[in-house]
């Protein structure tokens, strides 16, 4: 008999969203603070002086439109306008790939509608060498760096111009030449990989620095926390972003920790400085990555940024919200659409208005459709083979070792095999 069998049985606590589809979104425990009201403390202060801020929301622009506080970055009109610009393109691109593959054109896609702010606003923070290590749902970093939307098109669609080959998933870029680091699925590797890069920097003595991104849900990897126990043992020069858009596909916040703290919370007790900021205020996400960015530069050591947002639409192409989640949450959210945010402070300015918006998202419809176009004749999905089939054993080994050459043997004979009427004109160089 358990010594203690006259008390009241151990439970779990297993942690259920406030919402799930038919009933009506529940935001009360949200909290929001006043705009303008946070502090911004010296760049180089302790980390233990951010603990305020770890469980605050930093937020600048306000109902009006207006943007106040301290944390106010106090952008010129014209950077504003490229924000407002980079934020739409990001949306105006998701929208026309979604299509591209509920139409077949590619196997799978990714939006990040509602969280534009959360890479374009840093993408404008960093220095353009500056190294990131994005998530999945940072496109708008590449379209905020200039990559070309057409080498993006091409690696969705896997065609003969894709220079990944055809080997990652679509939306898994890697882009050396605009200092964006290879997408990969297994969620979190990014994040120990961001502090090694950066005690690299710091080692060759760089000025660079490096910024990575995550997911809430991928909080819960233990990449996450080796990659904190680095940062601050070494004083890495990086900044690691952890977007909370509150669901990790069906999974709400709460499996990843959410309900007892925040995350912004976690660098504490690490040591790292935390700053935890209205993901959909791209003024306040800008300011916040400056912040930590000088930082980083200045050898001060390490933040963690807790953008608080929401994941307006589904997962992926391959999910449906509407069969865990409220229909209602989206439009109910309280932090509103950053770009009809910035839309608002730049209207309240007196330097954009509703017709230039207008224009503006027609012109960049027009420039994902020519750029669509154009990848479109290099080929999409179903087309057949793009890439020449012996090529998918090439790349990894300077010379290919004896095992996958025989491999790679066995697979031509099964394929001869299994088309026995292969011709050229299908895509492949199969003799
Ligand atoms: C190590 C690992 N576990 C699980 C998965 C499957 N998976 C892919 S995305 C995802 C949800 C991640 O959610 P979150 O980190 O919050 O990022 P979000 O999709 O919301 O941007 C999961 C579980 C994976 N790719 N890798
Ligand atoms: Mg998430």
């Amino acid at each position: 008999m358990a010594e203690f069998a006259n008390q009241q049985p151990l439970a779990l606590h297993v942690p259920e969203p406030k919402a799930r589809p038919g009933a009506e979104p529940d935001w009360s425990g949200l909290n929001l603070p006043p705009v303008g009201a946070q502090p911004r403390p010296d760049e180089a202060c302790t980390a233990a002086d951010t603990w305020p801020l770890c469980t605050d929301l930093i937020r600048v622009l306000d109902e009006n439109g207006q943007a106040v506080g301290p944390w106010n970055p106090r952008l010129d009109p014209e950077t504003l306008r490229a924000m407002l610009r980079n934020m739409a393109l990001t949306r105006a691109f998701d929208e026309r790939m979604f299509r591209g593959q509920r139409q077949g054109k590619t196997s799978f896609y990714m939006k990040c509608t509602g969280e534009e702010a959360t890479s374009v606003a840093p993408a404008m923070a960093l220095a353009a060498d500056d190294m990131v290590f994005p998530s999945y749902r940072q496109q708008g970093i590449l379209i905020t760096r200039g990559y070309p939307l057409i080498e993006m098109i091409n690696q969705i669609y896997s065609n003969k111009a894709d220079k990944l080959k055809g080997r990652q998933l679509p939306i898994m870029y890697s882009a050396r030449d605009y200092g964006f680091f290879t997408i990969s699925g297994n969620l979190a590797t990014q994040l120990p990989q961001a502090v090694g890069w950066a005690m690299a920097s710091a080692i060759s003595a760089d000025t660079r620095i490096a910024a990575a991104w995550v997911g809430e849900g991928s909080t819960a990897e233990g990449d996450f926390h080796s990659a904190m126990t680095f940062a601050t043992v070494y004083n890495a020069p990086v900044v690691l972003n952890v977007v909370n858009n509150q669901w990790a596909i069906s999974s709400f916040s709460g499996f990843a920790g959410g309900e007892r703290q925040t995350f912004a919370a976690r660098a504490i007790g690490y040591g790292v400085a935390g700053l935890r900021v209205d993901g959909n205020d791209p003024l306040a996400v800008y300011a916040a990555t400056r912040w930590a960015a000088n930082r980083a530069r200045s050898n001060a050591g390490p933040t963690l940024i807790e953008h608080f947002t929401y994941r307006a639409e589904g997962h992926s192409t391959s999910d449906d919200p509407s069969q865990y989640r409220s229909a209602q949450e989206r439009s109910t959210w309280p932090l509103g659409d950053p770009i009809v945010r910035l839309k608002n402070h730049l209207i309240a300015l007196g330097e954009w208005d509703e017709d230039r918006q207008a224009a503006m998202d027609q012109e960049l419809a027009e420039a994902v459709k020519a750029a669509t176009r154009a990848a479109e004749a290099n080929g999409v999905l179903g087309h057949g083979l793009h890439h020449p089939f012996h090529t998918m054993f090439e790349d990894v080994f300077e010379t290919l070792p004896w095992h996958l050459q025989e491999q790679s043997e066995q697979a031509m004979r099964e394929r001869r095999i299994k088309w026995p009427d292969w011709r050229p004109e299908d895509g492949d160089d199969m003799p």
